[in-house]
């Protein structure tokens, strides 16, 4: 809602400015979601791209009425965002004067309105509008998921049973509803290990690992396995994570002779503690586990 200002009224204050810090100090604008015109834009647009028209809102047209010249230019006000855009001071084209970043500027709210103030004025200066212009940033898909870290290693005992669950890092994606983080896959094909994703309350979906069959260390000590995660943007983007999973020893292996049964033959003639043969035995555990004595 427009306040109109005859500045007739005021026409001995010297300088035009003082208006303006008037204004300042009692805004005449209505509360909240009030806005004379509303436009929207992509982020990360170039700079310079336009952003609308105000002189042809019809909330502001209304007032800038007869056959006059009429200038616009943008107030300072502690809400606006005047290190953004540009206003053309003779036909009130908004135009973009950063590259503007929706993940700086809003975060993870999910609408995005940057606030703008301007003002009308004719010719001769002796009429003056204030109007509120709102714009609404809309989000691009510009930010793959990304883990924390991106690369892990997990341990397991040997003897986990199946099912057991294996936690792992979490992706995050600033991006918001569709182009934030939507899916975590296993990319690696394995008939050892699944991947099981769950809500947690607050509906971050939280990634874990899981046995599907029994593990071996003495046949694979370790897996390989990369996990992904999708957005659902136009296009999707995706990030990936590595998982070295080191299966921890377990003492499952008894030690074993090379042969089952010895046959020798000891000459009787043979000294006491003279060699007979070497016996041969291995463990096929790891570290203490794996110890012959
Ligand atoms: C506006 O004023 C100019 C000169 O001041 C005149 O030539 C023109 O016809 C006027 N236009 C309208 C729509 O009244
Ligand atoms: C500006 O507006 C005032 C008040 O309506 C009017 O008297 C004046 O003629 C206008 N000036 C121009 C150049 O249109
Ligand atoms: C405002 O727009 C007009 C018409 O497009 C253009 O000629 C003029 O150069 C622009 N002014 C500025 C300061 O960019
Ligand atoms: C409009 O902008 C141009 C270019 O920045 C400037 O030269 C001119 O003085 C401005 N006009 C008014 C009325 O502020
Ligand atoms: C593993 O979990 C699935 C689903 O929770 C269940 O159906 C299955 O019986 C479990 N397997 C074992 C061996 O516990
Ligand atoms: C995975 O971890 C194991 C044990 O820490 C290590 O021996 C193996 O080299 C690692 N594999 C890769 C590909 O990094
Ligand atoms: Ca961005
Ligand atoms: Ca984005
Ligand atoms: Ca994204
Ligand atoms: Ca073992």
């Amino acid at each position: 809602m427009a306040a109109m200002y005859d500045l007739s009224t005021i026409k001995y204050r010297p300088l035009l400015s003082t208006t303006l810090i008037l204004l300042v100090i009692f805004p005449p604008f209505s509360q909240a979601e009030n806005t004379d015109a509303f436009f929207t834009i992509q982020e990360e647009l170039p700079i310079n791209s336009e952003v609308g028209m105000v002189s042809t809102q019809p909330d502001i047209a209304r007032y800038l009425f007869g056959n006059e010249t009429w200038f616009y230019w943008l107030l300072v006000y502690p809400d606006t965002r005047n290190n953004l855009f540009d206003i053309n001071n003779t036909t009130g084209m908004i135009t973009t004067k950063a590259r503007i970043d929706r993940e700086m500027e809003c975060h993870f709210e999910t609408e995005c309105i940057l606030k703008l103030k301007i003002a009308t004025q004719n010719a001769s200066k002796r009429k003056f509008y204030p109007f509120s212009i709102d714009i609404e940033v809309e989000d691009k898909n510009d930010n793959s998921p990304v883990f924390h870290p991106s690369s892990t290693t997990v341990s397991i005992d040997e003897d986990a049973s199946i099912n057991t669950t294996i936690p792992i890092p979490l992706a995050s994606d600033n991006d918001i509803l569709e182009n934030t983080l939507q899916s975590y896959r296993l990319k690696t094909a394995s008939n050892v290990f699944g991947l099981r994703v769950s809500r947690n309350l607050d509906r971050t979906l939280v990634p874990q690992l899981y046995l599907t069959s029994e593990l071996d260390r003495e046949s694979q000590q370790s897996y390989l396995l990369t996990v992904v995660a999708m957005d659902r943007g136009v296009p999707s983007k995706s990030g990936e994570l590595t998982i070295n999973v080191s299966v921890n020893d377990v003492n499952d292996n008894a030690p074993m002779f090379t042969q089952q049964t010895y046959d020798i033959e000891v000459d009787e003639v043979e000294p006491i503690n003279s060699r007979v043969m070497t016996l041969n035995a291995y463990d096929l555990d790891t570290g203490l586990n794996g110890r012959v004595r």
